[in-house]
């Protein structure tokens, strides 16, 4: 052809209608609109193919959801606040909000030449005062509600970005705790620090999770380790010159086993051990920035602890072993029961006790390796005898000492940093008053003009610092710290709902109506920090009485990544292809049509070839059709087929829509553009079966590949634009639309299969027969007898059947081989008339005469018919 299919044409000429008429605006009396949500990005600059897939994803969803009638939020904003803008800022001498608009005007761009269907009404911007002034708001009202916190803190904190990092934020490199921006190795420091408590809600968001049907198993598994929820109990051992030590235990019928307590370099014991001695007050602090969590380094410490039940003493430790953030930051050694306590012993050369034996008398290998299963308590005092798990039941009930305990991996959330780059911290330091937040008429506290420093840009700037106290009115500092970014984007889909609002962040009639977010989709490496956060700030605003949901969302997809030679594709990896190389349409058709959104997939430029040619094909097809004057009026059983075709086409189409199964989709509509391909070169189209078939395609491919469905569209004068047409329905309601699709392929497999195998050269016809009546009723027999029933017996037993009884009961055996498992049959004269419509595909194919009937009782290829797979006969 001629006149090849123009992308840069089309693409424009569409985007500009749809532009014309507003057709991404919600309606803003709707109710109830579907609320889809691709996590909104950080304004890096450039759209990688991470977002193309992400926001391809959402944009055929809703897509479909407005064909099929609904309302549908689709909103997009930029999550611009972060420490690259500043870092860029410096390498080119700009400041971070320039650099940032920059930055969102390209990636706006950029989304709207690929033609995702946004609603640009409600776009928010988080580095706007507009915006932060409610993560001020926010703030304050946490504050009230005592879920926010100032205390000293180790945090970690890393030399390189010169800022402090939430624990979420430090990632683990062969045994090395990074940071998750940089790489470089985080150390520990203390300072004074603002958190969110969300510990708080740390059962809450663990046992929510059962509930989150609409999530993938995967997320809700990190999530719940993450936050890590540990029954056990908490054992006091009196420390005489200091008081106490709590440790926290899962094992506690290994008690009589300790044989010393080491505590975390930040324990309170450890601070008191380096005051008294300047040599352990170095090689603590060497302990406390080290970023390796060696399993035996220790310093030893003049205390002992007693322990509980025998009144021994025990030397206590310091150790790096021992984690700050778990438990209590103690523990009781049990060298004998537990490998991290072993290695630590025999590195200290200290005693290992056995207290725990296999209950099945089999021999352990103590004292060189440690047994740590359960099993039964041995040189325990009274407790000698029981099972663990009795033990610790007994030992419990009898201890004052001993308490039972939950304990949680999950920390306090720390949102300080010493960026400039972020929300101020709407706080004054009063030297009377404390910490004194800002009035609600106050805000937002602006950041002052941005000044080129190495340290806290806003520590420097003395016209931001210097203030006076809200309440006393006497000269006071200002906060420093700005807010952690995860904050902004902890609550930006209720700013969605209601982006203009002044009165509170979002208002809170309309989210009651409207949320939660009925799908939201993101990266993957967000499982367990953004999350976590919207969960948490969720729940939060709910028990303020500001929203009625306690899930910000239904549905979440969490999606895979796209690969390039195996490796995850990115900028720091240097293997980026941008979306627009190849074209946005072929991009967004690839990214859909090549897995299921959860998956991995990889970039091959074989896959990018097949979505060019298969939007070529279709805009072939459909030019070449409203160029044809020739067309047939009468109806043949091949029209019947593509009508029935195309109705099985839609249900099934639909349904993977609904379920967000893209490339089925894809799958089924090239499938579909070949048949129509075959239908017409087969014999002259009817031209209303054809038509039909084609203004059907252009719909349902609308969703995927919006440019080219717009462009079908037209072309074959579909009235309108294709995104404001009506999703198309199917003439006839096909209950088991998938048993007939797969009674045709499989059938005509069956047969090519034939023709293969013997091979033979000259043919004259095919008959194909389905089975006789009878053996459709003892199939159903079967099928739906239960699992144990013995199926011979049943079937002769039945008296509706009327068969031949020795025929009978061979098929009958026949059946209980493959029982259970049987499939789902058509009745026969529903399997003759759909195969009897699918014969022209053998003609097109073999050119041969196809013969559809209903074996009978005597013709010889009764036998070999069977409901759900036709005799065949190759003449
Ligand atoms: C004594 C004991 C004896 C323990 C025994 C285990 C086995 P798991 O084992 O992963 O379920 N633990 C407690 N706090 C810790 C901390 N801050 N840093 C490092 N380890 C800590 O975790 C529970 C066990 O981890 C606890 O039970 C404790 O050791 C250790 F035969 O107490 B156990
Ligand atoms: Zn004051």
């Amino acid at each position: 052809m001629a006149h090849g299919y123009d992308h840069g044409r089309v693409r424009e000429y569409w985007q500009y209608a749809w532009e014309r008429e507003n057709v991404y605006e919600l309606d803003e009396d709707a109710t109830d609109p579907t609320y889809v949500l691709g996590m909104f990005p950080y304004t890096s600059g450039a759209l990688h193919m991470g977002h193309v897939r992400n926001y391809a994803i959402t944009d055929a969803y809703a897509r479909y959801r407005r064909m099929q009638g609904d309302d549908v939020l689709h909103p997009m904003g930029w999550d611009a606040f972060g420490l690259p803008a500043e870092n860029a800022a410096f390498e080119r001498m700009t400041d971070p909000e320039s650099w940032t608009r920059t930055c969102i005007d390209r990636m706006r761009d950029e989304m709207e030449s690929m033609g995702l269907g946004y609603d640009w009404n409600k776009e928010i911007t988080t580095c706007e005062p507009e915006y932060y002034r409610w993560n001020q708001w926010l703030f304050k009202r946490l504050y009230e509600n005592d879920l926010v916190e100032y205390r000293a803190a180790n945090v970690n904190w890393c030399p390189d970005c010169e800022t402090t990092l939430a624990d979420a934020q430090v990632d683990t490199d062969a045994d090395t705790n990074v940071c998750w921006r940089c790489g470089t190795p985080v150390t520990q420091r203390e300072l004074d620090q603002w958190f969110f408590k969300i510990t708080e809600y740390a059962d809450e968001l663990a046992e929510g999770l059962d509930d989150l049907d609409g999530w993938q198993e995967g997320v809700r598994e990190s999530q719940r380790n993450w936050i890590g929820r540990q029954e056990g109990t908490a054992i006091t051992f009196d420390v005489p010159n200091f008081g106490s030590i709590e440790v926290f235990s899962t094992r506690v019928d290994t008690i009589y086993g300790a044989t010393f307590v080491a505590v975390s370099p930040m324990h309170d014991l450890a601070d008191k051990v380096a005051a008294e001695s300047d040599t352990i007050s170095e090689q603590l602090e060497q302990m406390q920035t080290s970023s390796r969590t060696d399993d035996v380094d220790a310093i030893e410490t003049s205390y002992y602890a007693r322990h509980p039940l025998t009144g021994e003493e025990l030397p206590v430790y310091i150790a790096s072993y021992v984690l700050e953030d778990v438990g209590t930051g103690a523990v009781m050694g049990v060298p004998a029961h537990n490998e991290r306590d072993h290695r630590f012993a025999l590195a200290q050369d200290l005693p290992i006790k056995q207290v725990i034996e296999p209950v099945d008398g089999s021999e352990t290998n103590l004292p060189q390796e440690p047994y740590t299963k359960d099993g039964m308590v041995t040189n325990s005092e009274d407790y000698t005898g029981l099972a663990s798990e009795a033990a610790r039941n007994r030992i419990l009930d009898y201890h004052d000492e001993v308490e039972p305990t939950t304990t949680y991996r999950l920390r306090d959330w720390l949102i300080s940093r010493q960026r400039y780059w972020g929300t101020p911290i709407p706080i004054v330091h009063c030297p009377d008053c404390g910490h004194v937040p800002i009035p609600d008429e106050d805000l937002p506290v602006e950041l002052p003009e941005f000044i080129q420093t190495t340290g806290n840009p806003l520590e420097e700037n003395d016209s931001f610092v210097e203030t006076t106290c809200p309440e006393c009115g006497q000269q006071a500092t200002r906060e420093t710290d700005t807010m952690d970014t995860f904050v902004d984007s902890s609550w930006y889909y209720l700013r969605f709902l209601s982006p203009e609002y002044e009165d509170g962040p979002f208002d809170s009639d309309r989210a009651s109506d409207w949320m939660p977010i009925d799908v939201y989709v993101g990266g993957e490496e967000h499982a367990v920090l953004h999350l976590l956060y919207i969960r948490f700030i969720t729940k939060a605003l709910a028990d303020m009485g500001l929203l009625s949901v306690r899930e910000p969302t239904e549905k979440l997809i969490s999606v895979g990544t796209v690969l390039y030679n195996g490796e995850k594709m990115s900028e720091t990896q240097g293997n980026v292809i941008a979306p627009h190389e190849y074209g946005p349409e072929t991009t967004r058709l690839f990214v859909l049509s090549a897995a299921h959104p959860e998956q991995n997939f990889e970039w091959t430029a074989k896959d990018i070839g097949d979505a060019y040619d298969f939007q070529q094909m279709l805009y072939n097809l459909v030019v070449n059709f409203s160029e044809r004057s020739e067309f047939r009026d009468n109806r043949m059983p091949h029209d019947d087929y593509l009508d029935r075709a195309l109705d099985r086409a839609i249900i099934s189409v639909s349904r993977n829509y609904g379920q967000f199964r893209f490339h089925q989709v894809s799958t089924e509509l090239r499938e579909l553009a070949q048949l129509l391909r075959r239908y017409r070169d087969y014999m002259t189209p009817n031209k209303d079966v054809y038509e039909r078939g084609l203004q059907t395609i252009a719909k349902l491919v609308a969703p995927i590949a919006p440019h080219l469905g717009e462009e079908l569209w037209n072309r074959l004068r579909g009235g309108g634009l294709v995104v404001n047409s009506d999703w198309p329905t199917s003439v006839r309601n096909i209950d088991q639309y998938d048993v007939e699709r797969s009674l045709i392929q499989s059938t005509l497999a069956d047969v090519r299969e034939i023709i293969d195998v013997v091979n033979i050269t000259d043919l004259e016809s095919i008959d194909i027969a389905v089975a006789e009546d009878w053996k459709y009723e003892a199939h159903e027999l079967a099928r739906t007898s239960g699992r144990d029933e013995a199926i011979v017996g049943t079937i002769l037993d039945a008296d509706t059947i009327t068969a031949d009884r020795e025929r009978l009961a061979e098929y009958a055996s026949e059946l209980e081989q493959s029982h259970p498992g049987l499939d789902r049959v058509l009745p026969p004269d529903r399997e003759k008339k759909i195969l009897s419509q699918a014969a022209w595909l053998l003609d097109d194919e073999f050119d041969v005469d196809i013969s559809v009937d209903q074996a009978t009782k005597n013709s010889d290829l009764s036998a070999r018919a069977n409901p759900g797979k036709p005799a065949i006969r190759i003449n």
